[in-house]
């Protein structure tokens, strides 16, 4: 594993008078309400997280003095941004041109991947580290696998070792760098993955703005949200490391699709060809409210709104053919150039901040734990995507679903954006490759293929014309795992 990992750097122990005349002009002097029966290291556990606090800017927030925004009134008067579609229209050049530009910047080694797994899966219902969810549906391959394997299937297709810059939370750190150490970094070579820690932001009383102590010595800390990724990379020396191994381009996706286009040259080749800052995959929305950024055009500059700060009247909207005005889903999948990120590090860009009013346990006056069964505090999160105003030449990119997005969200027997789908989805698209190369496969049969592989339905028909398996001569009566 490469250097970079946990971001807190130990500062000196503050004294109890220095810390509360910190804290005071802020009103929080009460975090230091149980120092004296603090013994020393949880005294400078608690100094430590006080001295990383923006107590200021913190105290802007709590009083909403930040740009508030009506997402309502930004969707009626946005506009669609001009993406490209699948098939290769809307843009000036051709597919094959998008795909061969990108396999050149693979092979050159230009494009490193950064995998953002900080999040908890609560909604989900597992409790270790999503990314080692078992989601293959014949093959039980864990989430990080999938996209390890991906990797590795690039690696060998473009002759380079695309690096892996994988961002924890201090809730999924220690646990999912345990599993890559006991599992053999997946097969991929250890100095090809980064582990490093994301920030965190104090959550706060929704009702009085007080920080909340998630015990006497220690503040109710959550991440910062995905929003928190260049800083944490850079933090980390993860940027740096970058540039000296010749990487330009920094693809982003997240931990829960196992569909995701990880490296998808013609995605690559679209951002080169378009000179574009940062490049976003979309998809059509399949329904109205499905739980998906809204990639829209306002101003002149691309932006998403939110599904969550969205109202449902304005998701709703549709155009005169009766089709969906804000149609275009954001996927979590961009590309980025570095010299953009840089330049936004190095502006110090302050990205907007985003409130949620979650449950957040806490220790009270008394010192007595409180275990809230309803929101009692905000939490404040940025959003990777909102760089995407300060981009130039930004282009978004259409993907067929069935094809490119599959979460892992919800536990079975929810709705949507479940394990089984995703399996479903999995099995779906695989069963139409191995037709398409002319096998036939009942629908009740599941079939798995692993990107070593074949990482697309060419590959695969190339395959199996190589062993003789095709043609049309072949049928699958039971479920199988190609690998
Ligand atoms: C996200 C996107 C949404 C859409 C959807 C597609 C946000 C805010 N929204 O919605 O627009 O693209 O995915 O599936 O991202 N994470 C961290 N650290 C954090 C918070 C999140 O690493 O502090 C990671 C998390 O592990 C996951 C990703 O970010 O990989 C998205 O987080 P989420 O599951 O909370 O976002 P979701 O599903 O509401």
């Amino acid at each position: 594993m490469s250097a970079a990992q946990s971001s807190a750097q130990s500062q000196p122990t503050l004294s109890f008078d220095e810390l509360k005349s910190r804290l005071e002009p802020f009103e929080q002097t009460h975090l230091l309400r149980f120092w004296d029966s603090l013994d020393s290291d949880q005294q400078s556990r608690l100094s430590e997280q006080i001295a990383q606090v923006d107590f200021a800017r913190l105290k802007t927030l709590i009083e909403g003095k930040d740009k508030s925004v009506d997402f309502g009134e930004l969707a009626a008067r946005a506009t669609m941004p001009q993406a490209v579609a699948s098939d290769g229209s809307g843009c000036d050049w051709t597919l094959y041109d998008a795909q061969k530009r990108g396999e050149e910047a693979l092979r050159a080694g230009e494009i490193a991947t950064v995998l953002v797994a900080g999040g908890q899966g609560t909604r989900l219902g597992f409790d270790q580290p999503k990314g080692m969810f078992p989601v293959g549906p014949v093959s039980e391959r864990t989430l990080f696998q999938f996209f390890a394997d991906r990797l590795i299937a690039a690696g060998e297709k473009y002759g380079v070792d695309v690096p892996l810059y994988l961002m924890t939370s201090e809730a999924t750190h220690a646990e999912t760098r345990r599993y890559f150490e006991e599992n053999n970094y997946l097969g991929l070579k250890p100095e090809q993955v980064t582990i490093f820690q994301q920030g965190t932001m104090p959550a706060v009383d929704a009702e009085t703005g007080q920080v909340l102590l998630a015990e006497k010595g220690s503040l109710a800390l959550s991440p910062d949200g995905h929003g928190g990724t260049l800083r944490a990379l850079s933090r980390n020396g993860c940027m740096e490391e970058m540039r000296k191994n010749g990487r330009k381009h920094l693809f982003y996706f997240q931990v829960d699709n196992p569909l995701v286009g990880l490296c998808d040259p013609v995605f690559i080749g679209h951002h080169l060809l378009a000179s574009s800052e940062m490049t976003t995959q979309v998809i059509r929305k399949r329904y109205p409210t499905e739980k998906v950024g809204n990639v829209v055009e306002i101003d002149g500059q691309t932006q998403i709104i939110e599904y969550s700060d969205l109202p449902d009247s304005a998701a709703e909207m549709t155009n005169a053919d009766g089709s969906l005005k804000l149609w275009a889903g954001n996927i979590a999948v961009h590309l980025f150039d570095l010299d953009f990120l840089e330049r936004m590090l190095e502006q110090d860009t302050s990205l907007p901040i985003h409130r949620a009013n979650k449950k957040v346990a806490h220790v009270d006056a008394d010192g007595q734990l409180v275990t809230p069964d309803s929101p009692n505090a905000t939490k404040f999160e940025q959003f990777i995507f909102d760089l995407l105003p300060n981009a130039k030449n930004t282009i978004v990119c259409e993907a067929n679903p069935a094809e490119a997005f599959a979460p892992v969200k919800n536990a079975n027997g929810a709705a949507t954006d479940t394990p089984e789908l995703a399996q479903q989805a999995i099995c779906d698209l695989h069963r139409g490759w191995l037709r398409s190369c002319g096998v036939t496969v009942d629908d009740s049969v599941k079939v798995e293929i692993n990107p070593r592989f074949a990482m697309d339905q060419d590959e695969l028909c190339e395959k199996l014309r190589q062993s003789g398996d095709s043609d049309g001569e072949q049928s699958i009566s039971s479920d199988r795992y190609f690998s």
